[in-house]
């Protein structure tokens, strides 16, 4: 009888039941696949090997011993910093094509039935930024609107123009430093340009231009992406919903929807309230139609319609074994191929549905915004045709309760919730009832315990009268702790929890999606704005504890840039070069004001965030 690992793998209940029952059944998971790759390559740990061309692959010996140079003579400096950057290049790339497929629904706005805008209100203040006339026809507003945005994806602007949000101060850090970002493809291509051997062979010129990608992402991709989907799919508000793998009922179809962008998964929640797909669900003995998110699409359609969540990164292979999944519909990003070989062993269909995105062994259905509807329909069909195909012997729900959170934090809900005006909550971090404000952001990897240092960190900060705010896998896992219910203010400092009890919230507020981090760059450009100064002159901070994606690296890269202080969990792959380790973790905040510490205890982690917020405290004399 092998070891079964589960209490080491997560902290959660339902999560353990899972992998208890999927050990059992002999299926490999993500946590045994780690392990078979152990021990993982050193060089690629420390960043120090290069595949960039075929004079190659190279290696650069980190004792000193072997080869301290590749074939073309590029050192650990070089071959480091050209690593970090593709990396970023291809986090700022995700964020942004998704921001792209969104800008495209909103071209069509009018002229397909799928989608139309939900905030028009948005849509006009957009559009003002954008310096279009805000008063012609909404079809025409939105229309043009997506046109300047498509430019903000290109080449012929000096900046984007979401950056202007910011203070004045900031732009001009960036101005200095040649950071500021152009158009959203071009710093990415140009990432992949200077990192092809023998262009750019200075490593802090390319760690400035990861900068400027960063932010390309941050204040263009992903600011983009949050924008248009609150115009078309409505700006989230407070509401309560559920969490975690019981949110899957065992008497009725159930619909997973796993990956990113909203556009085919709000389709989905329109159409599970069709009567006659209910219909069809009774007749086939379920009691009707369920739906539940996984990752980042999950946390769209959490924040704006209070649908159910299954869990984050690491419940994906999981919630199949509840052998109660009958679809799991992806779109795309942070979904792993390995759910088809799990769908395999039960009698649950994978469906994948953007033209970018096929997995062998998947059903394709392909949605475009024409066909949305009906593509939404048949998804739904399938689900109630695999429900009869269930196999009884197979299924088991773990015993918990689903937990209750409240969620729909946009930064215009949290205005509302503070009156209107930003007043309120300044006063609170004057007066230091709230010493400071954190965004606790990223992934799962199987690297760290499921969920553990992300509630570590966020139960520390706010008994320390610390606000955090939480987007993407993080903020799953402090649902699931149960931190985000307006009575969790009892976890909180005295401080915290007479704010959050005043006005009946919670001590985390959940913010939604990884590009909704764009969020957490509003509210600080706000609040900076408000008080005159420089988002590196506010107590706040950034932690990425359990980070995994090459999106993580690009968003702590645009938090650094615009002067926060990012705690990272898992170390990034930049120890083979103390020069570049050095800039980033130290020099940078002598250009920036922010920098990136590397951290995996959570406990550390606080204290250093802490340490951090009283300092800047000190300085603004608060
Ligand atoms: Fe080797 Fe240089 Fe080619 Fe990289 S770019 S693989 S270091 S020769
Ligand atoms: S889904 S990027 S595992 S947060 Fe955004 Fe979660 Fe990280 Fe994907």
């Amino acid at each position: 009888m092998y070891r079964n690992f589960a209490e080491e793998y997560s902290v959660h209940e339902d999560a353990r039941a899972m992998i208890r029952k999927l050990k059992n059944e002999g299926i490999q998971l993500v946590w045994d696949r780690l392990k078979e790759q152990e021990p993982q390559c050193g060089y690629c740990s420390l960043g120090l090997s290069c595949r960039n061309c075929a004079m190659g692959p190279c290696r650069v010996d980190p004792f000193g011993e072997g080869p301290q140079k590749g074939v073309c003579g590029a050192d650990a400096d070089v071959i480091v910093a050209r690593n970090l950057a593709r990396a970023v290049a291809s986090g700022a790339a995700s964020h942004s094509d998704h921001g792209r497929d969104l800008v495209e629904v909103l071209s069509r706005i009018g002229r397909v039935d799928a989608y139309t805008v939900r905030d028009v209100e948005k849509l006009k203040r957009v559009a003002r930024e954008y310096g279009i006339d805000a008063t012609k026809s909404v079809e025409e507003v939105a229309f043009q609107l997506s046109q300047a945005m498509f430019e903000d994806f290109g080449s012929k602007k000096e900046r984007i123009q979401l950056v202007n949000r910011v203070p004045k101060k900031r732009i001009e850090v960036w101005e200095k430093l040649g950071i500021v970002p152009r158009g959203i493809d071009r710093e990415v291509v140009e990432i992949m340009h200077r990192t092809h051997m023998g262009v750019d062979n200075d490593p802090v010129n390319l760690l400035l231009q990861c900068l400027r990608a960063s932010l390309a992402d941050g204040f263009g991709g992903s600011m983009i992406a949050t924008e248009v989907s609150d115009i078309l799919f409505g700006t989230p508000e407070p509401k309560k919903a559920t969490i975690n793998l019981a949110t899957l009922k065992e008497s009725e179809v159930n619909i997973l929807l796993h990956g990113h962008n909203p556009i085919v998964s709000d389709a989905i929640v329109d159409a599970s309230y069709d009567e006659e797909l209910i219909k069809l669900a009774k007749e086939a003995g379920a009691e009707g139609i369920n739906l539940a998110g996984l990752c980042c699409t999950g946390n769209e359609v959490l924040m704006r319609k209070g649908v159910p969540m299954a869990g984050n990164h690491l419940i994906q292979e999981l919630v199949i074994g509840t052998g109660a999944a009958d679809v799991i519909i992806v779109d795309y990003q942070c979904i792993m191929p390995a759910i088809v070989d799990v769908a395999k062993c039960y009698h649950t269909a994978v469906v994948t549905t953007s033209p970018k995105a096929k997995f062998r062994g998947a059903t394709h259905i392909e949605f475009t915004p024409e066909n949305t509807h009906e593509k939404a329909k048949e998804v739904i069909k399938l689900a109630i045709e695999r429900f009869k195909e269930r196999k009884p012997e197979l299924i088991k729900m773990p015993s918990v309760e689903p937990v209750e959170l409240m969620t729909g934090f946009s930064v215009e809900a949290i205005l509302n919730a503070l009156g209107g005006s930003l007043q309120p909550l300044l006063d609170a971090v004057k007066d230091g009832r709230i010493r400071g404000i954190v965004g606790s952001v990223g992934c799962n990897n199987p690297k760290v315990k499921q969920d553990s240092s992300h509630i570590a960190l966020a139960k520390k900060l706010i008994e320390s009268d610390v606000l955090v705010v939480d987007t993407g896998c993080a903020a799953v896992a402090d649902a699931k702790a149960s931190l985000k219910t307006p009575e969790a203010a009892k976890l909180a400092g005295d401080g915290l929890r007479g704010v959050c009890e005043a006005l009946s919230v919670p001590p985390v507020l959940h913010l939604g999606s990884c590009v909704d981090n764009s969020r957490i760059l509003v509210a600080l450009s706000a609040i900076a704005n408000e008080l005159g100064v420089d988002i590196s002159d506010l107590p706040v901070a950034g932690a990425a504890m359990e980070w995994y994606s090459e999106k993580a690296i690009a968003i702590g890269a645009y938090f650094v840039a615009s002067g926060l202080l990012v705690v990272l969990g898992v170390p990034p792959p930049i120890y083979g070069s103390k020069l570049v380790l050095d800039v980033l973790t130290d020099k940078v905040e002598s250009l920036t004001g922010g920098k990136f510490v590397v951290e995996p205890d959570p406990e550390k982690a606080a204290e250093i965030i802490l340490n951090h917020i009283e300092e800047k405290r000190k300085r603004l004399g608060i």
